[in-house]
């Protein structure tokens, strides 16, 4: 309760931060898009994962307002490097499943995007299966509302999660991110390995791309190489970083 208390007052007390965890080109290598992840930093208790207060927001309803929060700042952010004239990547935002059933989203987007002049191709959002398979039918209608925006979207976490083959090509999806556990045991276990290159081959047979995740050594990024994957995304490359980082490294490649 006390941390629900706290967490109400994160935004006003400035304690929360988005960092952003750049991904780059399988083949160039260069980065090509950025994870928004957040992040709060407790004044006492330091920094706390949002695997511990994303479920905290999502039960007591602050996830509302935390999501609007990470939504505007990625798009101030963007508007910011673009008046700088920084070569601007896309940024992805994760979606939790509360905020992702909110009726109002795709139009509460749309507002922030507008206030801000984001083209909309520079945004993103990451969805998990089981938020899209919890309502299929509605999920297809709320894809297909920020589709129309012009937004990109990417399935998070993808081989954990029960997506029917039957829903998955009807989905308007752009990415499918293939699930870290998978990634961590290529190179030493064949079964993930045939997982790996199973997502990689369904992604491209229903005109998807495919990002890594949890990338951390030089034998997995071979074998993702190897086998067509198209994004990678991982320690090996880069760990999230605070906005400063990212700038700098976007400055670097102008
Ligand atoms: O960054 P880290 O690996 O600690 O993230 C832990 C979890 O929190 C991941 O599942 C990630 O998707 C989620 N997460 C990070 N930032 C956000 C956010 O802004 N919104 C939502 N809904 N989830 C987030
Ligand atoms: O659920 P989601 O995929 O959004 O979660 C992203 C989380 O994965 C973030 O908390 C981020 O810090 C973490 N992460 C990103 N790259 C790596 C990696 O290479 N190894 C590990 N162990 N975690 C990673
Ligand atoms: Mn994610
Ligand atoms: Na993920």
């Amino acid at each position: 309760l006390e941390l629900e208390a706290e967490l109400r007052q994160a935004i006003v007390k400035n304690e929360l931060h988005v960092y952003y965890q750049p991904k780059v080109d399988a083949g160039s290598e260069k980065i090509v898009g950025f994870e928004a992840l957040l992040r709060w930093v407790h004044s006492d208790r330091g920094m706390i994962s949002p695997g511990v207060f994303i479920p905290l927001a999502e039960q007591t309803g602050l996830i509302h307002e935390i999501g609007l929060w990470v939504i505007e700042d990625v798009c101030r952010q963007l508007r910011q490097w673009a008046d700088q004239d920084y070569a601007i990547v896309p940024v992805a935002v994760n979606l939790s499943a509360k905020q992702f059933q909110s009726v109002d989203l795709a139009k509460q987007v749309a507002t922030i995007l507008d206030s801000y002049h984001i083209d909309s191709s520079w945004f993103e959002f990451e969805l998990t299966e089981s938020m899209i398979m919890q309502n299929p039918l509605s999920s297809i209608r709320i894809m297909k509302e920020l589709k129309d925006l012009g937004l990109r979207l990417a399935v998070d976490d993808f081989g954990t999660g029960y997506s029917s083959l039957n829903y998955l090509r009807r989905l308007p999806l752009d990415y499918l991110k293939i699930d870290r556990s998978f990634i961590d045991d290529v190179t030493q276990d064949l079964s993930a390995d045939a997982v790996a290159t199973s997502i990689i081959g369904i992604a491209r047979s229903l005109g998807m791309q495919t990002i890594a995740e949890g990338v951390e050594t030089a034998e997995q990024l071979m074998f993702l190489k190897d086998n067509n994957c198209d994004f990678i995304q991982g320690f090996y490359f880069y760990r999230p970083m605070p906005v400063d980082d990212a700038t700098s490294l976007l400055e670097r490649s102008c």
